[in-house]
């Protein structure tokens, strides 16, 4: 076999955003364009001479294709082993468990998580590091300053690999080996959960779970999980085939996109507890029979209730939110006795967290929450934790949800997201908002509201001290409610500006009021702030979640 070196030209878009490098698939099909950032990674860290490097993806339009090419140009790089996932499968949470189990220096996941796939759709690619999470800032930068002068990569000379055989093969003097993503990965949740006890809940004909795969990921896992090992009716999990187009759906589990299961739990004679997951199963939405659990609810009523769960049993050292995720879980830190850490969004931000030892747990408002036992979001396991609470203290989802409330209060919540608008405007409202948030910062009130805290939030990673700049304007107010505005990283088309919002409420008569009701006076404080109909030229927002 011959290695070939082939001459390139850099792209001048290869900057990863929140989660990884996500493009149209179009623009991932021209030629050199997958290469080069491959390429780039490779020339951006040290390859030892024991290299593992773990590679799998969504199952979406071109994963296979680009599966073949990264295989060849690792081979070329002299990457001693590469496992991949059986026909190419391999979820986002399944690769940083693999990474990890392994000991591989790092893994590329091809996904592009919650966007829609397809020929017309998007593609992805994220770089995970040897602790099994998504690079850290410095390395996604130096992999980008890599694409920017790139002007050679080296692939082998090879035959296209048969992914759909359990197997191993020598590509040069690279091992190939292809392997079951889905066994280890149930394994590991075994050691966590007490599956004796969700056992007994889903095999009672008392007690039904809906799980919406939404034709990703996560299908073949969560069959396995909940159909074969723990005794739900078969048909229990739903959209359960990776498809390459997700069906043409939007694999994002909220409660617009995952309307189907949202229209079951909301129905008559609906089962008791829903799930779904997005494209790469690092993300979860959880129901309970007509009732929605906000991602930042179920971050802290996790916490609140982790010592119940085997794997979690010994307590929790210390928790993290992302910043616009709302502040219920700092609550139960506070009556816990625990650090709680306030991140930018992007998973990336808790693993020096997580290495150290500081936190257990942590999650963002955006439908992601995980803990310790690997360094990315987990979707299937963030299911089990419900279930395993609900198995041992027999309540509703409903009730488990009343219970925390009354407890700690409620953070009323919500995002508003505008999406698809032109960037130079969505960059206009930003700048102008770190004007105003000067302003306002001199200010002790806006309109009857008292102001705590206004700035663009700036964070200082508390282990390697390295500074992250412009992460979302944020106003806190004296009640304990917030907006927070932001622009996405993750978007492929025009620019999506996202208004969080959140209200704190103590008092237990009025913590079941309608939220967009409840958050009124505060979206239109928002839009009094940031103009956002005249910046993004909608009148109201194409998602709320
Ligand atoms: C979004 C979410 C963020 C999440 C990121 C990746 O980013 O807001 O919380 O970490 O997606 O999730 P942004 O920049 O668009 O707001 V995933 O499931 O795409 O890996
Ligand atoms: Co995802």
């Amino acid at each position: 076999m011959r290695t070939r070196t082939v001459t390139t030209k850099p792209f001048k878009d290869q900057k990863p955003g929140t989660s990884g490098l996500r493009k149209p698939v179009t623009i991932f099909q021209q030629s050199n364009y997958l290469e080069n950032f491959i390429q780039s990674i490779f020339n951006s860290i040290n390859i030892s001479e024991t290299s593992t490097l773990i590679v799998g993806g969504d199952g979406r339009y071109y994963n296979s294709q680009a599966i073949q090419i990264i295989i060849k140009i690792a081979a070329a790089n002299s990457i001693k082993r590469i496992l991949v996932g059986h026909k190419g499968i391999f979820s986002t949470p399944a690769i940083s468990a693999a990474i990890r189990y392994h000991k591989a220096f790092g893994g590329i996941i091809l996904s592009a998580s919650h966007n829609p796939g397809g020929v017309n759709g998007d593609f992805g690619i994220k770089y995970n590091t040897e602790h099994g999470g998504p690079a850290s800032e410095e390395i996604t930068n130096n992999i980008f300053n890599c694409t920017k002068t790139i002007n050679k990569y080296k692939i082998l000379e090879a035959k296209d690999i048969n992914l759909n055989y359990l197997g191993s093969c020598n590509l040069g003097t690279t091992k190939v080996e292809i392997i079951d993503s889905i066994t280890p990965y149930v394994e590991l949740m075994q050691q966590l959960f007490d599956f004796g006890r969700i056992h007994t809940l889903l095999a009672s004909s008392n007690f039904r779970i809906s799980i919406d795969s939404l034709n990703a990921v996560t299908g073949p896992y969560a069959r396995t999980l909940f159909e074969t090992c723990l005794g739900a009716p078969r048909g229990s999990v739903q959209n359960d085939i990776p498809l390459e187009d997700f069906g043409g759906k939007h694999p994002d589990p909220n409660l617009i996109h995952a309307s189907s299961l949202v229209n079951n739990l909301f129905g008559l004679n609906s089962p008791d507890f829903g799930a779904a997951s997005d494209g790469d199963g690092d993300r979860n939405m959880i129901l309970g029979r007509n009732f929605f659990v906000t991602p930042s609810d179920s971050l802290a009523i996790l916490t609140a209730n982790a010592h119940l769960i085997p794997g979690y049993k010994d307590g929790v050292k210390g928790v993290a939110r992302s910043m616009p995720t709302s502040q219920a879980v700092d609550r139960v830190a506070k009556k816990l006795g625990i650090e709680c850490y306030e991140t930018p969004t992007g998973w990336k931000f808790f693993n020096n967290l997580l290495n150290a030892d500081k936190i257990t747990l942590c999650g963002e408002e955006s439908f992601g929450t995980g803990s310790n036992h690997i360094r990315e979001k987990d979707g299937l396991w963030a299911i089990l934790f419900w279930l395993n609470i609900i198995a041992i203290t027999g309540k509703s989802v409903e009730n488990i949800v009343y219970e925390h409330w009354k407890q700690y209060g409620r953070n009323f919540y919500s995002r508003h997201d505008y999406e698809e608008i032109e960037l130079s405007k969505a960059n206009d409202c930003m700048n102008q908002l770190r004007y105003t948030v000067k302003k306002i910062r001199e200010k002790t009130a806006f309109n009857e509201y008292k102001i705590t805290h206004a700035d663009d939030f700036s964070y200082i990673d508390p282990i390697d001290k390295s500074i992250s700049k412009q992460q979302g304007v944020r106003i806190s107010f004296a009640s304990g409610s917030r907006i927070i505005f932001r622009l996405s990283g993750t978007g492929t088309k025009g620019a999506t500006f996202r208004v969080y919002l959140e209200k704190y409420q103590f008092d237990n008569t009025k913590i079941k009021l309608n939220t967009q009701h409840v958050l009124s006076p505060l979206i239109q404080l928002a839009e009094e702030i940031a103009h956002i109909k005249s910046f993004t030229e909608l009148d109201k927002p194409t998602i709320i979640t």
